[in-house]
């Protein structure tokens, strides 16, 4: 017997997340943050984007969630997800984010963002430009640079293949030496800016290495593997953190291309990535939290008939399918969707976002739910994620 989906009304009960925005732990959706001083006047404005994968704006926003600093928050669309807002163009004509405003002030380049909250709320434990920050600020451009060049151009031959990655991997070396030099799992004597600086690059190569040149950065290098351990202690950096989908699809538009190897690892972690399982990848180790289906639910349900407006496929199909989907993520009973709603399926399951639309092991379970309810249907995969421009993210379709 087939057990039929539940309602919209049915599944909705079985739901009781209700994060607190404004004063709980640090999450994408806020537009607000107090930390607990409900009568906190906010005097910054931080404008990031509507993704929350700039990772310039990372770093500024893990910044002022470490130092509980209250503030606002302005969302702004990325040229290849969409059209940047008018206003935005008025306040900042290159349409570059971050920015932020401090007491009135504008401020562009998230360096410059960092060095001004400083003066005006202390360091994160070490300035930037202390002299135990500098060096760490120098070594993570050259992490920076390695990557790109062994990411983001095409290779015309094996040896320069090999010379790229072998270049990357004497700053990895670095990078371990540095980490080592103190008896922590962080980059200083306990945790600070330094952190701060490296993590949005870090977490982009762990994700990049790992789908397209078949090198777990995370599971290769000791260091970084604590590193990763204690960064993932923190709820500020949880609340943040991306998976290696949404990097993995994010980054070539953003980079102007990612250059996968011939290597036999790359083949079978990108079926991994894209296809599942997702539960056990590197992307994150700490133990999941119990109310991470309920997250996903909760979110489904919040943009439900976005969801369903913009999926490909016909809408009544769309919306049985997904009730299949999510029966399944919150009861365990299979679900058998529509015939033909494999496609729809699988388009949604390609384009959860995180920290955009849920934390990460909430967008594993729905992955999960949605892979294997498809497949109960069949083996067609969604139209292919584009790697020029990501409009088919535009987050206009999801304002409402
Ligand atoms: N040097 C700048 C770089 C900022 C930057 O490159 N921002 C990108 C996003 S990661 C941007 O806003 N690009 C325009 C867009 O995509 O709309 C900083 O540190 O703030």
């Amino acid at each position: 017997m087939t057990l039929a989906p539940l309602s919209w009304t049915d599944l909705a009960a079985l739901t009781q997340w209700q994060p607190n925005l404004v004063h709980g732990p640090t999450n994408s959706q806020a537009k607000l943050r107090l930390f607990g001083q409900p009568d906190a006047e906010p005097r910054v404005t931080l404008y990031r984007d509507h993704h929350a994968w700039c990772p310039y704006c990372q770093k500024v926003w893990l910044w002022l969630e470490e130092k509980q600093i209250p503030y606002r928050i302005e969302k702004v669309t990325m040229f290849c997800y969409g059209q940047k807002e008018q206003w935005y163009k008025q306040k900042v004509p290159s349409g570059m984010l971050p920015a932020l405003e401090l007491d009135g002030y504008l401020i562009t380049e998230s360096d410059d963002i960092l060095l001004a909250l400083e003066q005006a709320f202390g360091p994160l434990v070490y300035g930037m430009e202390s002299a135990l920050v500098l060096p760490l600020r120098r070594l993570e451009r050259l992490l920076f640079r390695a990557w790109c060049s062994w990411l983001c151009y095409p290779t015309l031959s094996e040896q320069q293949e090999a010379r790229n990655r072998r270049q990357f991997l004497e700053v990895v070396t670095s990078v371990e030496a540095a980490l080592a030099a103190t008896s922590g799992p962080y980059f200083l004597d306990q945790f600070s800016t330094a952190d701060v600086i490296f993590t949005p690059y870090v977490e982009r190569m762990n994700a990049s290495l790992f789908y397209y040149k078949g090198y777990s950065l995370r599971d290769e290098n000791p260091r970084l593997k604590d590193w990763f351990a204690a960064m993932e202690t923190r709820s500020t950096y949880r609340g943040t953190q991306s998976d290696f989908h949404t990097h993995a699809h994010d980054l070539p538009p953003q980079m102007g291309g990612c250059w996968e190897n011939q290597d036999p690892q790359t083949a079978i972690n990108q079926t991994k990535v894209d296809h599942g399982p997702w539960l056990g990848l590197p992307d994150a180790t700490y133990e999941e939290p119990d109310t991470a289906r309920s997250e996903a639910l909760f979110r489904v349900l919040k943009h439900r008939a976005n969801l369903i407006r913009v999926n490909p496929s016909h809408d009544e199909l769309v919306d049985q399918a997904l009730r299949c989907a999510l029966t399944r993520m919150m009861t365990g009973e299979v679900c058998v969707p529509p015939s033909g709603s494999d496609v729809a399926l699988r388009y949604l399951r390609d384009r959860i976002s995180v920290p955009r639309d849920m934390s990460i092991y909430a967008a594993k379970y729905l992955r999960e739910a949605l892979e294997a309810t498809a497949a109960l249907a069949g083996d067609r995969q969604g139209p292919p994620i584009p790697t020029k421009h990501r409009r088919d993210q535009d987050p206009a379709n999801f304002l409402r």
